[in-house]
């Protein structure tokens, strides 16, 4: 797989990837650190080569995402320094510091929201692709979700709606086989999401969620389906959690044997050496990229902390929209 995509689009993937690990390894280690970070810190490490899905779609594609969101946001192009500051509860974040971690908002790049409420992103992303259908925009919407949503009702609600209106939807069901506590096989009786799409008449792909070429093709084939008004479609990348649900959470429920399988199949290593081996950049290029991203969030980080918090007095700003306003 992969050899058909070109050389730049395998760049900016590998290269995004790169950001995104060095973002959140800085968080990693701020997590680590008392009093450095409001809430709870959830990491996609392990699972960036869902860029591939961002990087498919176009600019004025919305995005709906849930609390693993760092991966898609940054992607989609959101400033690293925004987003550490909103992390970090800063009036200079996102989201002038009011949605914090979990709830990060980018209007500038239709990322339309960020739900931590398990399930709540595909209705909420149904409603976009309703408004692009409804305006008659070329615009289409990705969702992504985890496999432990895809068991709630309101995801089966929503892909319902979707098919039976020809919703320009694309379901991203990122399943890393852990949800909370809970391995994929306790909460799933059928062995895998993608299946499921058939009852809602959208096709359904299963795909190894850390080949990022494969990701990027799979996204790009079923996004055109979905602007084309071939209605929704539904993608299962199979991937995996390196971290714990959360920051806090040691993994002890885990069997050690089965991270390090999955740490021998980590999405950027393998990219890296397949771009090398394809001759699309050298390691040296790709050491160099590394760097520049570390420059990056060790300048966000800076940004983050030498920004203000909100005055108390802002509590209030920015919570309603006034009615009919454009909001992305
Ligand atoms: C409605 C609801 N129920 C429970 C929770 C608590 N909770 C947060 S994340 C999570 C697990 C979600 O698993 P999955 O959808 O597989 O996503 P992952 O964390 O693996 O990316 C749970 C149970 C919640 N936030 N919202
Ligand atoms: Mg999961």
């Amino acid at each position: 797989m992969g050899t058909g995509n070109e050389a730049a689009v395998r760049l900016k993937m590998l290269n995004k990837m790169i950001l995104v690990r060095r973002f959140e390894n800085q968080i990693t280690e701020l997590a680590a650190e008392q009093g450095r970070l409001p809430g709870m810190q959830i990491l996609a490490t392990g699972q960036e080569a869902a860029v591939g899905v961002v990087l498919a779609l176009r600019t004025e594609d919305v995005i709906v995402t849930n609390h693993r969101s760092h991966a898609h946001l940054l992607a989609k192009g959101a400033d690293p320094r925004a987003l550490m500051a909103e992390i970090m509860g800063k009036e200079t974040g996102v989201n002038h510091g009011k949605s914090g971690t979990l709830h990060l908002i980018v209007p500038e790049v239709n990322a339309l929201m960020t739900s931590t409420v398990v399930g709540a992103s595909p209705p909420l992303a149904a409603g976009a692709a309703f408004a692009q259908q409804y305006t008659g925009s070329d615009a289409i919407t990705a969702v992504f979700f985890g496999d432990g949503a895809a068991a709630e009702g309101s995801v089966h609600e929503a892909m319902n709606l979707a098919g039976v209106w020809k919703l320009p939807l694309l379901f991203v069901c990122e399943n890393n086989c852990w949800a909370g506590a809970q391995s994929f096989d306790v909460h799933c009786s059928t062995g895998n999401i993608a299946s499921r799409a058939v009852s809602y008449g959208m096709p359904g792909e299963l795909v190894n969620g850390n080949d990022t070429d494969e990701v990027y093709e799979t996204a790009s084939r079923l996004s055109a389906r979905c602007r084309e008004g071939g209605g929704p479609a539904l993608m299962e990348l199979a991937t995996y959690r390196m971290r714990g649900h959360g920051e806090y959470d040691r993994q002890h429920y885990v069997d050690p044997a089965e991270i390090e399988e999955w740490a021998a199949r980590d999405p950027i290593l393998l990219y890296r050496e397949r771009l090398i081996e394809a001759g699309v950049a050298t390691a040296e290029q790709i050491d160099a990229m590394d760097e520049e991203a570390g420059r990056i969030v060790a300048e966000a980080l800076r940004f983050a902390e030498d920004s203000p918090y909100p005055a108390p007095e802002a509590a209030l700003d920015h919570v309603w929209a006034e009615a009919g306003a454009k909001i992305y």
